[in-house]
């Protein structure tokens, strides 16, 4: 038996066993965060970008109880259409598993399953962060305690932008976080490249982030680092565009009293018919851009081991 509870996909388990550059991708973005069929097809053109550019993709989920770190085919596909998949972070991760339950991992959940494998690179779409009105909800993501404690590169558009990014960053700078803009001056927005909010650390290149990475595990230093790539300017959606969509899910969210775990897959799918599908075309073109930085960011890292 295994020693860690952990299913490799065949072409994780080859990498793995090769040396070869692997990132790690999460799946609460295709249960939860994007709607039926784009999920699988995103999933699929992730996965895809990552092995065009040179590494290995491990889509992680449980699965039945099991943590996959690589899902074959069939899997992904099942996961893409699965109703009622429960959403995983760091609280439940163990629960779900001990009952046999399937769960799609969040940035926080798929961080600690990364880690378990000896992947340092993660690519997503948006890390989650501290909600609007977090001084009377307490909503804070786990995902950023995960980042102050788990060695893993997380590449990300930033955190999503129905949150409160400057509290987030905040956040982020109290926990020792290391913030760092790829190749701008600022922070991005997710759906948009640029915000005001100027970036903490600025880097122009995967080998500068790779070194950082090593750097920081040289000092004995615990936590992972935040890379914010902006989405590209043709993908874009203007910060003015949406804001006041995004003021407009949040009034729904309250209204409907929508709370926890269910706060951010609701504002994500309100901002799709809001904007008319364009906020999807915006993320799946962010989360591709993504998973090709990461896996340069893996390749530096495999090649400097
Ligand atoms: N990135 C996306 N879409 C998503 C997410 C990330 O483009 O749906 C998910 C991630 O799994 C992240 C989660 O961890 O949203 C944040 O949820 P919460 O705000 O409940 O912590
Ligand atoms: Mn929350």
């Amino acid at each position: 038996m295994s020693p860690l509870p952990l299913i490799f996909s065949a072409e994780v388990a080859a990498a793995r066993a090769e040396g070869r550059a692997i990132v790690a991708l999460e799946s609460t973005i295709i249960t939860h965060g994007m709607p039926w069929p784009q999920n699988l097809q995103t999933a699929k053109a992730v996965e895809a970008a990552v092995r065009g550019a040179g590494a290995v993709p491990a889509t992680i989920a449980v699965l039945a109880g099991q943590l996959h770190v690589g899902l074959e085919p069939d899997a992904l596909e099942r996961l893409a259409q699965a109703q009622g998949v429960a959403k995983l972070s760091r609280a439940d991760l163990a629960v779900c598993m001990a009952r046999g339950g399937t769960g799609a991992t969040t940035v926080a959940a798929t961080m600690i399953a990364a880690h378990l494998a000896g992947i340092a690179v993660f690519a997503t779409g948006g890390i989650g962060g501290v909600h609007r009105g977090a001084e009377t909800s307490f909503d804070i993501s786990a995902d950023l305690q995960e980042l102050a404690q788990t060695p893993v590169t997380v590449v990300a558009a930033g955190a999503k932008a129905i949150l409160d990014l400057p509290k987030t960053y905040e956040v982020l700078e109290t926990l020792g976080v290391p913030v760092i803009a790829f190749g701008q001056d600022n922070l991005p927005a997710f759906w948009s490249a640029t915000s005001d909010i100027p970036a903490p650390l600025r880097m122009d290149s995967a080998a500068e982030i790779a070194a950082a990475a090593k750097m920081r595990a040289a000092l004995g230093l615990p936590g992972g680092q935040l890379v914010a790539n902006p989405v590209p300017l043709a993908d874009q959606i203007p910060a003015e565009t949406l804001a006041p969509l995004i003021a407009r899910a949040l009034e729904e969210a309250a209204a409907q009293g929508i709370a926890a775990k269910a706060v951010t897959p609701f504002l994500l799918g309100r901002l799709f018919e809001l904007t008319e599908g364009a906020s999807l075309k915006a993320n799946i073109a962010l989360v591709l851009n993504n998973a090709r930085l990461g896996a340069a960011i893996a390749r530096e890292m495999a090649a400097s081991a």
